[in-house]
């Protein structure tokens, strides 16, 4: 397996500007004919070689410029169709491909979901249509013209516009579709296949009026109708807060159930995994609702940050992914609460991201080095790759950062830039030098900040010493080298103890942003009348893990009095991780305990519910929900033992839902729906409703009787499939037969609703108990299940080796056994997805011994497989390593 390194990026030898492609769409022999409009690249090496990519394609015909190719002319590989010696001025190239949608169970190229043949090019899945130099800066003019069967595929969709259809014979039908945008091969998509549709319009501030539509399986159309609104809300989004237009006539979204990742945001022809499109009140939960938005905003918002600004090469990845996460982010906190946005991403990212940046497949947010693409497509890349794009605004204030995209969009539009354009633009709007500023996007690891504050009474004055510390990660083009320091922002005030902002002052802090830019730095407050408490990167001004000495007191402090909302759940959080780790670390057994620590957090979180559970239940139900068990084991940092995370974590559940009850039950009182209250997916209405689950859940640790009667109730009367699944969740943490029967009764009823089992396979691979592992084996056999699948995979077994950290990890090494069978079960059919659920062995080096030994035979055995897909194989390698 090669290794691909930055540092050996070449323009193109040669460089494609039209293509026309015919598609004739048959079951197991599509015919592709593509005609490529070749030249040599300018800035390429003259006379080389053309060397078109190619995956699993049967080669019919070729011909240059209208003739056959001479014999020897030509050289065809597995991988690849070569040219020998290419014509050194404009050229066409005619070939002509079979491939076999019915066979492809990569899901990768063209392919057949439910019958609809779809596509997924990105990152390198062109080659597997046609021969082509599948590279993201080769950027061409697409007309295809789509044939297809008329009962079979009554909707033929292309990238662009439609510009023809008509008949094709007795039997078959054509539409001809045109993209004047130049894209590269990734962005290229068709659908053929019998889909419902539903349909809007928007008309763009330039006055151009879209077709918007989303089809979906026939039948579903009603479930259609919230991502049809996301689409247009992101449309109005984008035009108000970036002066970004739509810019083709059509904007489709098709939804397929058999989908690698979530979406793909091919130009003007979305196709999504029908879980991040279909939601109704009785099959998609709050936080469904919040993906959906979120997923259809982010595809969208590619239009311009990825297609018409689109990345070099995959090693500028973030350069579209980053930033769009960073644009849908921002999208749902304007759309929802930003606070309540702003904890769920940092969650995120420290229970993904921080894990991976601590682990074995650590990379910097611009990879130097790969072997296979389709394993960057993460965490780090993704979320951290947007905590940059934030930073930066933060460093910059609001006005530079738009200013500063609009320079980027005007001055790489159309082009294929690098994270060095990006930042150019920045640099070129503010008058700053970003070089220091750029080491984000080339050293991996969490940076350390650890932070201590000084009161001087004498002088009034207040000293925060900052110290910045990075791990040394040893990646495949930097072998350890020192890590630099890097420009932090840290977002920060002052509470007096007894609430209230202390105004002081300090040259150093403008706009309420302190810029920590060496390894150590002091801040100097003055007139600071009394020792205030430090509210430190607030809103998560920077993805860091802070170290800093606060008393038990001044963190209750913030969870009272600070004006930052971040701050006072972090505050929480940091007070209920003490506990956590405490315990953890102690290995003490399983009982409710009324620790010092814990009393105090409760009777903190008493007041806080008290005054403010109702005024904003969103937020007081993240307030109440513990650090993750993940979480708390990053924390840990080694030797961990899952079970006795577990534990801690139940017993500080117990103490609070035993302690917190009255309180929680005259909360889910006060805040249930009136019977008759129609429903409605905003973030109020989750809001409510996550508070009220996440009191059943608390009530139900403590008493797990009075917990089950509730919970059996809200089954019973629920109304949304929110309050359904929160039923079931709870009772299925508690052990009897209320659970078994409440789970076979909730299979029954949806036994017909493929993304609603997928809830009930999750919720059962989640169970903390030893009895969980049979569980899954024995729903691997459930007709509803199957390895073919994306989403049942990820499901049931993703669910357990991901989400089930007691599980996963059992001491008896079942857990991993049963992931790497997995693994390697999947591998010859699905690569990606099987590369991507071993990833669940990320933190085997940081459990206790006798896990890890077992953890690393499972990955031997896997890493030793004969036969490994370059995914599977490049996944265990790095791990091993
Ligand atoms: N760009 C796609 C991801 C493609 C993954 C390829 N293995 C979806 C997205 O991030 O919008
Ligand atoms: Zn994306």
């Amino acid at each position: 397996q090669t290794i691909v390194r930055l540092a050996d990026y070449r323009p193109s030898d040669y460089l494609i500007d039209r293509v026309d492609l015919d598609v004739r769409l048959h079951p197991t022999e599509t015919r592709v004919t593509a005609t490529l409009a070749l030249r040599p690249n300018p800035a390429g090496a003259p006379g080389a070689p053309l060397i078109l990519d190619g995956d699993e394609l049967t080669l019919l015909a070729i011909a240059l410029d209208g003739q056959p190719t001479g014999p020897g002319a030509i050289e065809v590989t597995p991988r690849a169709l070569t040219l020998h010696q290419p014509p050194q001025r404009p050229f066409v190239l005619e070939i002509e491909t079979q491939v076999n949608p019915s066979a492809n169970t990569k899901l990768m190229g063209l392919y057949r979901s439910n019958g609809v043949y779809c596509t997924q090019c990105e990152a390198d899945g062109f080659r597997r249509i046609t021969y082509f130099l599948d590279r993201p800066d080769v950027m061409a003019v697409y007309t295809t013209r789509i044939e297809g069967n008329r009962e079979a595929a009554p909707v033929l969709l292309g990238n662009g516009n439609l510009v023809e259809r008509g008949e094709a014979g007795p039997e078959r039908h054509y539409a001809v579709w045109h993209d004047p945008h130049p894209k590269p091969a990734y962005l290229f998509a068709l659908v053929g296949g019998r889909l419902g549709r539903v349909g809007s319009r928007f008309t763009t501030m330039e006055g151009r009026d879209v077709e918007i539509a989303v089809y979906v399986e026939p039948g579903k159309e009603g479930r259609a109708d919230f991502a049809l609104d996301a689409v247009a809300r992101s449309m109005a989004w984008d035009e108000r807060t970036f002066g970004r237009a739509y810019d083709l006539d059509v904007f489709n979204v098709v939804a397929v159930s058999d989908f690698n990742m979530g979406a793909m945001e091919n130009k003007g022809l979305n196709i999504f995994n029908d879980k991040y499109v279909l939601a109704s009140p009785d099959t998609a939960t709050d936080a469904d609702y919040a993906n959906i938005e979120a997923i259809i905003a982010h595809e969208y918002f590619h239009n311009w940050s990825g297609n018409r600004v689109t990345c070099r090469d995959w090693f500028q990845l973030c350069l579209k992914e980053g930033l769009t996460v960073f644009r849908d982010q921002e999208f749902s906190s304007d759309e929802r609460s930003r606070p309540v946005h702003r904890i769920a991403e940092v969650r995120t990212l420290r229970a993904r991201q921080f894990p991976e940046d601590a682990g074995p497949l650590a990379h910097p947010v611009r990879p130097q080095a790969y072997r296979e693409i389709n394993n960057f497509y993460t965490a780090t890349v993704y979320e951290k790759g947007a905590e940059i794009v934030r930073m930066l605004r933060t460093l910059l204030g609001p006005e530079t950062f738009r200013g500063g995209m609009d320079r980027y969009f005007a001055t790489c539009d159309g082009k294929a830039a690098t994270v060095e354009d990006f930042l150019a633009a920045f640099a070129a709007e503010s008058g700053r030098d970003l070089t220091a500023f750029s080491r984000w996007y080339e050293q991996a690891g969490t940076p350390t900040v650890a932070v201590s504050g000084t009161y001087d009474p004498a002088a009034q004055t207040y000293t925060l010493a900052f110290r910045q510390s990075l791990p040394v990660v040893a990646t495949e083009a930097a072998a350890g080298a020192a890590p630099r320091p890097l420009v932090i922002p840290v977002a920060l005030g002052l509470v007096a103890p007894e609430g209230g902002s202390v105004e002081a002052v300090s040259e150093r802090v403008r706009d309420g942003v302190f810029v920590l830019e060496t390894a150590e730095e002091s801040l100097v407050f003055a007139n600071v009348a009394a020792a205030p408490v430090p509210s430190l990167f607030r809103g998560f001004s920077a993805p860091v893990k802070v170290e800093h000495a606060l008393t038990r007191d001044e963190r209750l402090t913030l969870l009272a009095h600070d004006g930052d909302a971040f701050n006072r759940w972090q505050a929480a959080q940091s007070l209920a991780m003490e506990v956590l780790v405490d315990r953890a670390k102690a290995g003490a057994p399983l009982k409710p305990e009324t620790g010092p620590a814990g009393a105090g957090l409760t009777r903190a979180l008493a007041t806080f519910l008290d005054d403010e559970a109702l005024a904003d239940p969103a937020f007081a139900s993240l307030v109440l929900t513990l650090p993750g068990e993940q979480e708390v084991a990053q924390t840990i940092g080694a030797e961990v033992d899952p079970d006795a995370i577990w534990r801690a974590r139940q017993s500080l559940r117990m103490q609070l839902g035993r302690d917190l009850g009255p309180r929680l039950l005259a909360l889910r009182d006060a805040l249930a729906e009136p019977p008759g209250a129609p429903f409605s997916p905003d973030a109020a209405s989750a809001g409510r409703r996550a508070l009220r689950n996440a009191a059943l859940d608390l009530v139900t640790a403590a008493d797990p009787e009075a917990g089950t009667a509730l919970a059996l109730a809200q089954l019973d009367a629920a109304t949304t499939m929110t309050d359904r699944l929160a039923a079931l969740a709870t009772l299925s943490l508690v052990p009897g037969e209320a659970r078994e029967e409440a789970l076979a009764r909730f299979g029954e009823a949806y036994r017909h609703e493929p993304l609603v089992l997928d809830k009930w396979f999750a919720l059962q691979a989640m169970i903390p108990e030893a009895g969980t592992l049979a569980r899954v084996r024995g729903l691997m056999n459930h007709p509803a299940f199957s390895l073919g699948n994306p989403n049942r995979v990820r499901s049931l077994v993703a669910s357990f080796s991901l989400n089930n950290p007691t599980q996963f990890h059992r001491p008896d090494g079942a857990g991993y056994d049963l992931t790497a069978e997995v693994v390697l079960a999947l591998d010859g059919k699905n690569p990606q997805v099987a590369a991507r659920l071993l990833t669940a062995f990320n933190t085997w080096r940081m459990v206790e011994s006798e896990r890890r030994l077992r953890a690393e035979a499972a990955l031997r055995r896997v890493a030793d497989a004969p036969g490994l897909s370059p995914d599977v194989s490049d996944i265990a390698g790095r791990s091993l390593a």
